[in-house]
């Protein structure tokens, strides 16, 4: 049974750390399976729209996404790779590892990416919005990056707008 994990907040070294690429065979572990579910349970419970694998202490290149729309389902993403990325625009931004605050981070409008699932298909996703907001926050969760390292700005929200952002991840 998946059950949800503790999330790890700005300070933790974890965080600030480069995530291991995943090797093929780890797929066949039924730990990292178990991972994978924790991981959305945990997103889901937060709740969150997406969660890199070092917000949970794992220091692994994966992440879990769901923004909630028609045009993405569900994701798991292994060793991801940006293959596109256009048209630079301000946005607002919050993390659940730093959590109650937002700030302004310049991101593209829209990427695409490719990765494996967890059976170890390749797979390549792309959007604009929110979705490819969060593809491109992920990945810099993987790479010891967090969005208050770029963003301007950062505060406490001062809008219901900023609110629902901070609080979980609507944006
Ligand atoms: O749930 C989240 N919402 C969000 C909103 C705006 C920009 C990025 C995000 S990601 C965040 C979950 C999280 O911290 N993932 O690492
Ligand atoms: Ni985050």
């Amino acid at each position: 049974m998946p059950y949800i994990r503790e999330i790890i907040t700005d300070g933790h070294p974890t965080l600030r750390k480069v995530a291991k690429k995943v090797d093929l065979k780890e797929l066949d572990d039924p730990l990292f399976q178990q991972l994978i579910d924790d991981m959305f349970e945990t997103m889901y419970a937060a709740p969150g729209v997406g969660l890199a694998a070092p917000q949970v202490n794992v220091s692994k290149r994966m992440f879990v996404i769901d923004v909630n729309d028609d045009e993405h389902d569900p994701a798991v993403v292994i060793n991801p790779k940006i293959e596109l990325a256009e048209e630079e625009v301000e946005l607002t931004e919050g993390c659940l590892s730093v959590p109650g605050y937002v700030g302004e981070i310049t991101r593209f409008a829209r990427v695409a990416v490719s990765g494996l699932d967890r059976n170890g298909e390749k797979i390549r996703l792309e959007g604009g919005g929110l979705f490819a907001q969060c593809l491109q926050h992920e990945i810099d969760h993987l790479n010891g990056v967090l969005y208050i390292d770029k963003a301007k700005n950062v505060r406490l929200p001062q809008t219901d707008e900023e609110r629902e952002i901070a609080e979980t991840a609507e944006a």
